[in-house]
């Protein structure tokens, strides 16, 4: 490819779906391609994750990122300056070595991921191809599996159910598109369900219903009602996949169950989880234990690691080297792939490829403060990742994403291989 040095870099404050500011950079390269993303931002973040550069103080909360934008248009700029954006690995080892630092704590994993991921739209576009196919090739044709939102939880809707993420996945669905038109069906039902049981408070953080309960099984039990009003089979058609987030309410083996004023142990809350996956069609869980409960992990993954995908998040912040280590000790067997919480796209890749090593699977996940870019629709498809996570099925950041993968999904055309449940790899 000739001309794909980089000519041009500036980045701009931009706002995020919970109306903070966030980093957006533009990338030109010398023949006049451009790419541009923007920074998406976590709130229940792991301890271990690349640090998002906020500026403190009093304006905007102290979420303001001028200091960001500004590492962007001084030092960053003048580093990958005339770097070839199509080498993503040396351009991404720059910003790496630039920062220097073991977290990005210097010039933040908000000002270097726009620029890493603005640089791949680049380089995309110079080479005439969609993001999906310049991160692949032409074999990259995996359509994944979403994980949709339902109901929204712990830190996104005021804690008002311990549990964070309460999502759908369709196994049995044909195709991306059906698995949208089931889950479109299911979020309507679980509307109306909640509305007649007057149980109904607003909308999460990610666009799930925000419910308001006095257990947690309850909203599992009105998730499957919502699967079963909407007219399909719990289980096999239509699962449960959870995001427990337990490092928000657990550390050093306590966790506090705010909503059942009760407090566990480590092996009391395998026995609590234990209980759902017994009685309700749950096919995947995410963070059951804390971050800081490795052993927990493990004894959770010997008793169900088979028949259940058990993924980790805050536990494995997307790290190559957590992951690795992780399955040295049997703890999890699935990686959440989110790209802010390294910040970089190489790193990110790196912690897909130890995975795929170690036998786990992946999910592309956004996070809860988002916007309108779609770069993580293309990087779950270039990269086959199989699964894709975005959040609920409303508000236009996380319908970009859903309609985008709708729009890939048609381009493949009949080579479009749709995930379905093959990606959950254990059957129950
Ligand atoms: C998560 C994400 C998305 P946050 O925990 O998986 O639901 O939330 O971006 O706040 O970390
Ligand atoms: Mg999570």
């Amino acid at each position: 490819m000739t001309g794909t040095n980089i000519a041009f870099v500036h980045a701009r404050r931009v706002w995020d779906s919970r109306g903070r500011p966030t980093v957006e950079a533009d990338v030109m390269l010398e023949n006049g391609a451009v790419g541009r993303a923007i920074a998406p931002a976590g709130a229940s973040t792991g301890s271990a994750e690349a640090l998002d550069l906020r500026d403190g103080g009093e304006a905007f909360g102290g979420y303001d990122v001028q200091h960001a934008v500004a590492n962007v248009n001084t030092e960053i700029a003048r580093a990958v300056t005339g770097m070839d954006a199509a080498n993503q690995a040396a351009l991404d080892n720059r910003l790496i070595a630039l920062d220097g630092t073991a977290n990005k704590s210097r010039l933040g994993a908000n000002a270097l991921l726009p620029v890493s991921m603005a640089a791949a739209h680049a380089a995309a576009h110079a080479a005439g191809l969609p993001l999906f196919r310049y991160l692949a090739d032409d074999d990259a044709t995996l359509i994944p599996l979403p994980q949709i939102q339902i109901f929204g939880g712990g830190a996104h809707a005021g804690r008002r159910v311990d549990i964070q993420d309460f999502m759908i996945v369709c196994p049995a669905a044909d195709s991306f598109a059906q698995a949208l038109e089931w889950t479109a069906e299911v979020y309507r039902a679980a509307g109306k369900l909640m509305a007649e049981a007057g149980t109904l408070a607003g909308v999460a953080d990610e666009g799930g219903w925000w419910p308001v309960f006095s257990t947690n099984e309850q909203a599992l039990d009105m998730l499957v009602r919502a699967i079963e009003r909407a007219g399909f089979k719990p289980g096999h058609q239509v699962g449960i996949a959870l995001d427990i987030a337990a490092s928000e309410f657990g550390r050093a083996g306590r966790y506090k169950l705010a909503l059942e004023d009760r407090e566990l142990d480590s092996a009391g809350m395998i026995d609590l989880l234990s209980g759902w996956i017994a009685r309700y069609p749950i096919l995947s869980i995410e963070d059951p234990l804390a971050e800081d409960d490795p052993e927990g992990f493990a004894a959770f993954t010997r008793l169900h690691g088979k028949s259940l995908q058990i993924v980790g998040d805050d536990f494995l912040v997307s790290d190559a080297a957590r992951v690795r280590d992780a399955a040295a000790n049997g703890a999890a067997n699935t990686v959440l792939l989110k790209p802010n919480q390294r910040g970089t796209l190489t790193e990110t890749l790196d912690a897909w490829a130890a995975a795929k090593e170690a036998g786990f699977s992946a999910i592309v996940s956004a996070r809860s403060g988002e916007t309108e870019d779609t770069t993580i629709v293309h990087i779950a498809v270039g990269w086959g990742a199989g699964q894709l996570k975005v959040g609920s099925f409303t508000r236009g950041e996380r319908m970009a994403k859903w309609n985008e993968m709708l729009r890939v999904e048609e381009s493949l055309g009949a080579r479009a291989r749709f995930a379905g449940g093959t990606v959950l790899g254990r059957s129950r």
